[in-house]
């Protein structure tokens, strides 16, 4: 059997493969595809079997193929932006208290609001094409910036047409427990009754969102606000997701435990008993070291110790207009090194079977396997550690989406 498309001479492929120490790197070899999947990959040079009038050949001397990553948390549809709240985050003004304010979420929600779902499409294409020249073919994106029932299903829906009218896979979460709406300001419970009898089921009933997330911190909603919201989510169906223990510690790890949420992200404030919760759950972290950069935490979440307990470790950007405006996932490699001390190998292994699992996706992509879909970044640069080292720049050269050249000499094609 001929394959469609075969990469050869690769100097570094991180196959990130699940029973491979690190990222599985194999030195010198080929990725070969066939009907939008990986057929095989190995050191060497492939067999003349393989090759036919049509196969088409990338060589890749020099360069080091990973899965295409997976941006496993991001609020990708949404108006406006803060850079309004810059003069007051450098007067050391703290995130929570801005969003009491009626700034930070509530000022994206009015600007959400006010936006046609042409114009956040148009936002939103924007945001995808930098993500895929970054190297992001399948991205999380989460809805919570509407909160009433007209904006929520205009971003979820905007995200649905987007998954069919790019490249980049999207995968959608209803976050209407995102913050509590100013109409509904003293009055969380009546919000969160708006939201069982209004809103999720007519999500869960059209299929707009595969996952819940929910805001759980200190003056939004709490641990037991949190878990009445999830469990009324598991009724419907939806598979969990939780911002947990982001600033203030609340145990929110060890909700997403109780509640065998999928994943649970943020976790800086996570407790010694949360990571052990999460270990025995089998909970995947999703940590946001851009985040804690950008609110200048002075703190990222302690993913060394998560992986020594046994958790398995996802990194993504966590894209929205207050906490990290960023779509670009490599940059956020070098926070998640410097900021968490993981090596170069587990951060690509973060950002692309470990991410795949945040989204219940480890079975189709986030590593370079027979049969997975051939999602493919070749970077142009020689092994995963340059990557990370040489920062802030955009080292790749090729994106692969399903077997099919979509990026090429750093171009959308
Ligand atoms: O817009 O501030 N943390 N939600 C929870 C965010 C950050 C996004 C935002
Ligand atoms: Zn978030």
């Amino acid at each position: 059997m001929f394959a469609d498309l075969i990469i050869i001479n690769a100097s570094n492929i991180a196959t990130c493969r699940d029973d491979q120490q690190g990222a599985g790197i194999i030195e010198n070899g080929y990725v070969a595809v066939k009907d939008g999947r990986i057929m095989e990959a190995a050191a060497g040079s492939p067999s003349k079997e393989i090759i036919g009038q049509s196969t088409q050949i990338i060589d890749a001397s020099g360069k080091t193929v990973t899965p295409g990553l997976v941006d496993a948390h991001t609020h990708l549809v949404h108006g406006g932006s803060r850079e309004k709240e810059l003069p007051m985050k450098l007067k050391g003004v703290p995130y929570l208290e801005i969003l009491k304010m009626g700034g930070g979420i509530l000022s994206t929600v009015r600007n959400t609001r006010a936006a046609s779902k042409e114009q956040l499409k148009e936002k939103a294409k924007k945001s995808l094409r930098e993500m895929l020249l970054n190297g992001t073919t399948t991205v999380e994106a989460k809805s919570g910036y509407g909160l009433d029932f007209d904006t929520e299903i205009k971003c979820l829906e905007a995200a649905m047409e987007l998954d069919k009218e790019q490249p980049v896979d999207i995968v959608s979460t209803y976050m209407g427990a995102h913050a509590v709406p100013e109409e509904y300001k003293g009055n969380t419970q009546g919000y969160m009754d708006f939201m069982f009898e209004k809103v999720m089921p007519y999500v869960a009933q059209y299929k707009l969102a595969e996952f819940v997330d929910v805001f759980c911190e200190e003056g939004v909603f709490s641990p037991e606000e949190s878990r009445i919201i999830m469990q009324k989510a598991k009724e419907l169906g939806f598979k969990l997701k939780i911002h947990a223990d982001e600033i203030v510690p609340l145990q929110g790890a060890e909700l997403a435990a109780e509640l065998h949420a999928t994943s649970a992200d943020h976790l800086l404030a996570a407790s010694d008993e949360g990571i052990e919760a999460m270990a025995r759950a089998g909970i995947t972290a999703v940590t946001l070291p851009g985040t804690s950069f950008y609110l200048m935490l002075g703190k990222y979440a302690q993913a060394r110790k998560m992986i020594d307990a046994g958790v398995r470790v996802a990194i993504a950007t966590d894209y929205n207009p207050g906490t990290n405006p960023t779509e670009n996932l490599q940059a956020i490699m070098t926070f998640a090194c410097f900021g968490m001390k993981l090596t170069p190998e587990e951060i690509i292994k973060a950002m692309t079977l470990n991410a795949a699992y945040a989204i219940d996706r480890q079975h189709e992509i986030g590593s370079i396997e027979k049969g997975k879909k051939a999602d493919l970044v070749i970077f142009d640069a020689p092994n995963a550690d340059y990557i990370v080292y040489h920062y802030g720049i955009n080292h790749v050269d090729t994106v692969i989406k399903n077997g099919k050249i979509v990026v090429k000499n750093r171009q959308l094609i």
